[in-house]
């Protein structure tokens, strides 16, 4: 360890650390706005300066490293005064309609003027840029006007991502965070997922909002307007509403949607399962016929994206079946129509999704097995929030209330795939037991858990070695679509999910400010939920589903039927 004084306390850090890390183990908060740990290390935004005694300069305590007898500090009225400059300068140039802005509340930039008593005003006069707002993509909306020029956006769609469809355009005073040729972002190969969002500190990126849209089809008596909510929901959904990081609301979530006035509240879950049969089927399928492998996974819509622009030579690997947001929407508009007696026009088939790359994916073709759209409207978790607040509903006292039937009851199975490595698990958990035909004695597959970038396992069943991996993140799918490519890699079944961590880190989810995120394992706390969800269930297999076992014997026949075909697979671009 090095030893060091901050704020004239003795501090002793691993050797390696910076003075950042250093002053956190010493309980000592110093601001950062640009800091992301790992990819966006830049020292760029001077929030963190500190002074470090025998220093010319005032120095980036994110980037700096440590030394042995160093004398740092972190809170002198220079630095302070050098902070509310970098604030004012900030703000000189920064759209401040903070009233009605979607971040406000919880802007890092707001916070931060809040913390160190910098108000709204003009500090210096001067000329002010304009942007117009970025339209484009079909699922977010960018406003520069807003934009503090961190790249925290850039680099988590360079690094995290692979992507790198935005960066810093011009230089000087002209600089600004834009597409290439400054084209709209739906006009890139951006894949939708949000991350970006998910780490802006203000509100320059947000998606595209639908609360009012659901607000006025509830409302209006000729329609009949259903949820279904993602796994991940309920492992972030608290966090809008106070509750610690980690903490299941699905009780509370399926009490506030009633009171929101949905005519059913379902849960995808209950289509996680029904994708386990197909997704299963396909797998021994292709297994015992010869079929392309490795099959992959096709429920998140930011991976597929990426497959069809990046991979379009490994379309053929993914598996047809749709994800189980659409499937939850054929299967509602179709099966759950007929039984009721519903015309499937007059259904409005809302999702609450972890992800904004779902509003792209309703607008897939193909997604249409009532000759309708499969799904309407997608929200994220964060509008979702937006939804209960709007209907004045005070979440934290509502009770614990469950999903309505048939579409709302589920497996463990199906609640881990907000989690990576948890459709792996799911699809494991049944397909053994079909191939074996004996229970299986441990449902648990640990292997394929844990928040890494890239896992691999092999399960021997019925004499055959079932070769898997799994990977979260898009720069993670490359490394390894890159290995099955070269041939380094023979698997059987790859899952794919497109944001890092799975849909738990999805980019629809609650945002988590730079400081927590940086010392946080906000992927695994969030999984954790999961996991215990499923630990909790009664049954903990898809294929144990009765609610689904009754949808194939009253409609579907067998998984893979000509029927299930037609209404819950589909077909993708390359
Ligand atoms: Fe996901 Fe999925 S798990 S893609 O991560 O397969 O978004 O949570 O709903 O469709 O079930 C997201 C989550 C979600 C689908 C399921």
């Amino acid at each position: 360890n090095i030893n060091l004084k901050i704020n004239g306390l003795d501090v002793s850090a691993p050797a390696g650390s910076t003075i950042l890390e250093a002053a956190r183990l010493a309980g000592i908060k110093i601001p950062t706005l640009c800091f992301l740990k790992e990819i966006n290390e830049i020292g760029a935004c001077r929030m963190c300066i500190v002074e470090v005694k025998g220093a010319r300069n005032l120095v980036a305590a994110c980037v700096h490293p440590i030394n042995e007898g160093m004398e740092v500090y972190t809170n002198t009225p220079q630095l302070i005064a050098s902070r509310r400059r970098t604030l004012q300068l900030l703000l000189s140039n920064h759209d401040q309609q903070c009233l009605s802005c979607v971040r406000s509340g919880d802007c890092e930039l707001q916070q931060l003027c809040k913390e160190y008593g910098v108000d709204d005003a003009h500090y210096y006069e001067g000329e002010t840029t304009h942007y117009e707002l970025d339209e484009t993509a079909a699922h977010m909306v960018r406003d520069n006007n807003k934009c503090i020029l961190c790249r925290r956006c850039v680099a988590t769609c360079e690094k995290t991502q692979g992507i790198g469809v935005i960066g810093a355009n011009n230089r000087g005073f002209d600089t600004m965070i834009g597409s290439a040729f400054e084209m709209g972002l739906g006009d890139t190969s951006c894949v939708s997922c949000g991350q970006c969002i998910a780490v802006c500190p203000t509100g320059a990126l947000y998606e595209k909002d639908y609360t009012q849209q659901i607000l006025d089809a509830i409302a209006d008596p000729d329609k009949y307007v259903v949820v279904q909510t993602a796994p991940s929901v309920r492992a972030g959904l608290g966090e809008e509403f106070g509750y610690p990081m980690g903490t299941d609301v699905e009780g509370k979530m399926a009490a506030a949607l009633r009171r929101v006035g949905f005519d059913k509240v379902f849960d995808t879950d209950w289509a996680a399962d029904l994708t386990i049969m197909e997704e299963a089927t396909e797998l021994l399928d292709r297994v015992k016929n010869g079929g392309v492998l490795p099959l992959i996974t096709s429920c998140s819509p930011g991976w597929i994206k990426y497959c069809e622009h990046y991979f379009p030579d490994m379309t053929e690997h993914l598996s047809s079946c749709k994800s189980p947001q659409q499937m939850f929407g054929a299967m509602l508009k179709t099966y759950f129509a007929e039984k009721e007696g519903i015309d499937p026009k007059k259904i409005v088939s809302v999702s609450v999704m972890p992800c904004t790359a779902k509003k792209f994916e309703i607008g897939r073709d193909d997604q249409d097995a009532a000759g309708v759209p499969d799904v309407d409207i997608a929200i994220t978790t964060r509008e979702l929030a937006r939804l209960i607040k709007r209907s004045g509903i005070e979440f934290t006292m509502l009770p614990d209330e469950k999903f309505d039937d048939p579409m709302g009851e589920s497996t463990g199975a199906a609640v881990i795939f907000g989690a990576t490595g948890g459709v792996m698990e799911a699809a494991l958990r049944t397909a053994v037991e079909v191939l074996t035909g004996e229970e299986l004695a441990n449902l648990d597959f640990t292997d394929v858990r844990g928040t890494e970038g890239v896992k691999e396992a092999s399960y021997n069943v019925a004499g055959m070695d079932v070769k898997v991996a799994v990977a979260s993140g898009l720069n993670n799918a490359r490394t390894l679509l890159n290995k099955v490519k070269s041939g380094e890699a023979d698997y059987h079944f790859i899952e794919i999910m497109g944001c890092p961590g799975g849909c738990v880190n999805g980019g629809g989810q609650p945002q988590v400010s730079g400081d927590v995120r940086n010392f946080t394992d906000v992927r695994g706390i969030r999984a954790s939920v999961l996991y215990n969800n499923d630990a909790a269930k009664p049954i903990r297999k898809s294929h144990e589903n009765p609610a689904i076992k009754k949808l194939y014997e009253e409609y579907l026949g067998e998984p893979g039927s000509h029927k299930a075909h037609e209404t819950l697979h589909t077909s993708y671009v390359k």
